[in-house]
This record gives structure tokens, sequence and C-alpha cells, in this order.
């Protein structure tokens, strides 16, 4: 059911789906929700429309740390999960092992006796079956017939019409949709209702037309009966969490309450020289109105204004939360400049407080202790060590500082063998300074074009992020220094134009290719006097302040005030 660019290229759902299917004369209703722990703000809200779950784990891996998230939120709205180990055709999956840590999960997440004695199937989405049995067989029925079996049908009250809205979708033909299930009565075509907004408000009201869910598209309707979903056309002015509700006697369901933010991060206008080259929306009045839109439908999202007009301060659940929204704008046409991500600290008890992660890590035996340093040095605590096959399974307690940054750094030491998962745990007590990147930048001395010469004299320095040929500006990110401390150098220097082309091409043959940085690890990888450029075809790392001069005086200035 993934459907969005962004969801394709990167094989992840992002935003949930509705799609119906009717099996024995029965209407069910699935909505396909994110795994990932940052769009759990999403997950929680489609869940208020669930009568029940069915939790997907892959047979070989296990429950992730992501699963214990959505698990969690699942057991707190007292469903009964239905879990179904998938992918059992892969060699050396472990299904029964897989089983047991699937209860030990719901276990310590306090499931009641009832969630604990949870059905399985097993089964391969890929091959197309499920059955209750490692049995294979050449149809989901056994599944479908669980569904029927174990998830009840929707609770309903008696009462004037409520419906709450906790999704929504856009047509350029309709407009906003706001979609979500009838919890009482039923609703019509054309009826009027009364709009329960969260500070209290009451607008009044008419439904235009009605849909409901139906494959993977949606069918018109007359009227909905409560325990279905649907989504509503002609409600205006609506946002997630209110409640559609009778014209005359409205009664509000509870507001959604959503996950706080952890982490945010700086967008201003894109303020380098290329401004305005590749972007179609460039100006801080386009960016402001785009940021505010996306609140509306991105609830665990939000947008501050700051002193200045052309910046906003965007708090978020993480890097993958924040990565998609910048993303998502891209590919929109925006441009934008991106500061280095801070998580939120909060005073609890007179305390200053950060948010602490659970950290996972699944590595070669070979590397345990490497990884182990690593963590170590940006203050994470491990709390589990265990062997799985011929790997070792870690996992440590972090400050979500401490994580920012570490994903490369692990990469690199383990020779790209190791498997990182984390999730937002709590607020601690603040752990103190963590360490930095280790390696300085190579920064463009002038703005021009890169050249196979220069690249090739530079390349004992460290590595880049260039190629040759690419437009540079003074004062960007080109390159990573082998040493700390930054490195100011000229990589447009020219031989004479005639020998160029010769000696160019030489050069360019034994010359490393680019490394290729993608947003969410330039995110990572930037430091506090460091920005990320972002325009539809260009992700460029620079210093905020362009000019060397400048940089080193502002530098100096901040450590006499330091002292
Ligand atoms: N071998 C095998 N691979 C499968 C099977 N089912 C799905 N996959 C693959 O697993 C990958 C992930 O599938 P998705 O459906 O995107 O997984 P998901 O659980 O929805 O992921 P999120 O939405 O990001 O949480 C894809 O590459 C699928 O092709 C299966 O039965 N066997
Ligand atoms: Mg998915």
């Amino acid at each position: 059911m993934d459907s969005n660019d962004l969801e394709k290229e990167r094989g992840i759902t992002i935003f949930s789906k509705n799609a119906a299917v009717t099996y024995n004369d029965v209407k069910i209703n699935v909505i396909d929700t994110p795994g990932h722990a940052d769009f759990g703000g999403e997950v929680e809200r489609v869940l208020k429309m669930a009568d029940g779950v069915i939790l997907l784990v892959d047979a070989f891996e296990g429950p992730m740390p992501q699963t214990r998230f959505v698990l969690q939120k699942a057991l707190q709205l007292n469903l009964r999960p239905i879990v179904v180990i998938n992918k059992v055709d892969k060699p050396n999956c472990r299904p029964d092992e897989v089983h047991d840590a699937v209860f030990e999960l719901f276990f310590n997440l306090d499931a009641t006796e009832e969630q604990l004695n949870f059905p399985t199937y097993y089964g391969s989405g890929k091959n197309g079956w499920f059955n209750d049995s490692l049995t294979p067989t050449d149809n989901i029925i056994p599944l479908m017939e669980g569904i029927i079996k174990y998830v009840p049908p929707p609770k309903t009250e008696e009462g004037t019409l409520q419906m709450q809205i906790t999704s929504l979708d856009y047509s350029s033909f309709l407009g906003r949709i706001a979609i979500g299930k009838v919890a009482r009565n039923t609703i019509q075509e054309n009826q009027p209702i009364t709009l329960m907004q969260a500070d209290g408000s009451l607008k009044k009201q008419r439904v235009k037309e009605l849909y409901v869910f139906e494959g993977m598209g949606k069918r018109k309707v007359t009227e909905v009966h409560a325990g279905d979903l649907c989504a509503v056309v002609g409600i205006e002015g609506f946002n997630i969490g209110d409640t559609i509700a009778d014209f005359e006697n409205p009664e509000a369901l509870p507001v959604i309450h959503v996950d706080e933010p952890t982490m945010s991060m700086l967008f201003s206008i894109n303020n380098s020289p290329f401004f305005g080259r590749d972007g179609k929306f460039v100006t801080s009045r386009h960016l402001r109105d785009r940021l505010m839109k996306e609140t509306e439908k991105n609830l665990a999202l939000r947008v501050k204004e700051t002193d200045s007009a052309d910046s906003f301060l965007v708090y978020g659940r993480g890097i993958l939360h924040l990565g998609v929204l910048i993303e998502t704008m891209r590919r929109e046409g925006y441009e934008l400049t991106i500061g280095q991500p801070q998580v939120l600290i909060k005073e609890i008890d007179g305390k200053k407080c950060e948010p602490y992660e659970v950290l996972v890590i699944d590595v070669p035996e070979e590397y345990a202790s490497k990884a182990i340093d690593l963590v170590s040095r940006r203050k994470g605590e491990m709390s589990v060590m265990e062997t799985k096959g011929d790997m070792q399974h870690i996992e440590f307690e972090i400050p979500s500082r401490g994580l920012i940054g570490l994903r490369t750094n692990m990469l690199t030491n383990t020779a790209g063998e190791a498997v990182m998962a984390h999730r937002f745990s709590e607020y601690k007590p603040w752990k103190g300074p963590i360490p930095g990147r280790n390696n300085g930048v190579l920064l463009a001395k002038e703005g021009g074009s890169t050249t196979a010469y220069s690249l090739d004299k530079l390349q004992d320095r460290g590595f880049f992020f260039v190629d040759p040929g690419e437009e540079v500006y003074k004062g960007m990110v080109i390159g990573e220094n082998n040493k700390p401390g930054d490195l100011v150098v000229n990589p447009n220097e020219g031989k004479k134009l005639t020998n160029m082309r010769a000696s160019g091409t030489d050069g360019a043959a034994s010359i490393a290719p680019k490394r290729l940085m993608t947003l969410e690890e330039c995110m990572e990888y930037i430091q506090h006097d460091e920005c990320i450029e972002v325009t539809p075809n260009f992700i460029r790392m620079r210093k905020l302040i362009l000019d060397e001069t400048e940089r080193n005086r502002l530098a100096k200035q901040m450590k006499a005030e330091a002292v």
C-alpha cells in the first residue's frame, strides 16, 4: 500500500493508509501503519480507529525496538493483538525463537493475561500464504478466519452522532477530506453537524459527501453506520482530533494525546550564494505557509516562530520524522537551510533533563568491543549483552544527543556490519558534554567549479563530498579532513586550459568518487557552526558563516565570552 514517492524510495511506510475487504459477509477495514518509532504520532492516532491489531514480525529479525513502541500503544488501548510471523520463506529464519521473543516483549510491556494469550500465524506474504502452523498452504484463509474469530466487532454506543477525525486526505477536486470511525449513530449525506474542536469551539456545518473504504479505493455512499470507517467531504477548517457531532446535542470525544517532540531544528530560507537557482518556493512567506500547513496533519510536529522572520524552529520526534518533512518539501520545489538537530531539554523537579533512548546493536563478535567503546564515549551505558548465533546483541541506554552522528561512525568502525535501532525511553538528568565529530572538514576557499587537478592534489587531505566539475561556493563543506580541525582549501585550481583536457581526465580516473551523503546523514554529520542547504536537486553542507576571517573572529569572541 506504500504509494508515496518517498515511501517507495525508502521502502518504509510513512503515512497510514486504509483499505477494506469483505470476507464471508463481514466487512474488514484494514489500516496499514508505519512501523518506525519516529512516526509514532501517526500510529497513535490511527489506532483509535482499530478494534484489533495484527502485529507483523519478521521470522528472521524478530521484534525490533520500534516494534516495542507500536505494540505498547496498541496494548495500552486494550486491543488484543494477533501475531503474524512473516517471511518464513527466508533461509535461516527462526520462527519459534521469534515467537518466544514476541511473548517476552508482550510480557515486558505488561500485557494482560488475555493479551499474552495471543494467537500466532506463520507464513510468507511473498509466497501468498498464512497458516496457524508452520505448514505451508496456498492461501491466507486461515488468517482471514483468525481475524473474524479474534477481532471483536466494533464497540458502538447509544446516543447522538459522534465521529472523531483521526486522519485526513487531500483531493484537488474535493479539498480536505476528514477520515475517522463513526463511534455512535449514523452520519448522512447533507446532514447538518457540529464540528467540535480541541479548543472548545463549535462550528455548525453540513456534510457534503460520504465515502467508505472498499478494496484499495473508496466508494460513495449516502450514510455510514457506527463502527465503520469513512471519509467525509465538505467539512471546513477541521483539525485532526476534532469530533463531528450532532447538530443539536453535540458531545465531544476525548482529545487525542500524542507523545511530545524530542528534537528541534532551525528551518530558514536558503541564504547561500546559490539562493533561488534551483527551487520554486524560496521566500520566508513560502516557508512559513508550508510549515503551518504541515502542522495541520502532522500531529507530532510543532512549529515556533523565532526573532527572525526568516527562521522557524521545528520540533519533531526524531531525525527521520524531520528528514521526511524536509525531503517532501524538497520534492515540492522548496529551498531551505537546516540547522544542526538539537534535543529538547526539559526542567524536571528543578533538574536539567534530556531525552534518553534504548539503543540496540547487533554486530559480529569481532566488532563487539569496538561498538561498545564507540557508544560508551557518547555516554551510552550497556544494559544487555547476549550472543545470538554468530552475532552479539547489545543494548544500551544513551542520551539522544549521543545518537546523533553515531550511525556513520558505527558503520565505518564495524565494516558496515552493525545493525542499529533505537527508540525514545524517557527524560533523565543531563549526562554532561558529549564529544562531537572527530574530524574537521575541508572547506572551499572560493566559489567556482571544482577541477580534477585540484581534487587530485588534495586527495591525501581527506575525502570529498563533491566530484570534479561541481559548482561550489566559499565556505561550503566539500570534504572531510583526515584530522581534527577545519581546513580551507582551493578545489578550483585549473591547469592551463590547453593541457587541461588530457591531464584532467587522467586525474579524474584516479580520484576516489565523492562520498554521497543522504539528507539524514548530513543532519547527523553537521556541527553547531554548520548547516545544510537543501534544494530540489542538491544537498550541500556549509558553514553558517561563509567567510573565514569573519568565522574565526566570531569563534574567538564566543570563546572569550565562555571564559
Ligand atoms: N522473503 C520475504 N520478504 C518479504 C516478505 N514479505 C515482505 N517481504 C519484503 O520485506 C520488505 C519490507 O516489506 P514492507 O511491506 O515494506 O514492510 P513493513 O513492515 O510494512 O515496513 P514499515 O512499513 O516500514 O514498518 C520488502 O522488501 C518486502 O519485499 C516475505 O514473505 N518473504
Ligand atoms: Mg509498511
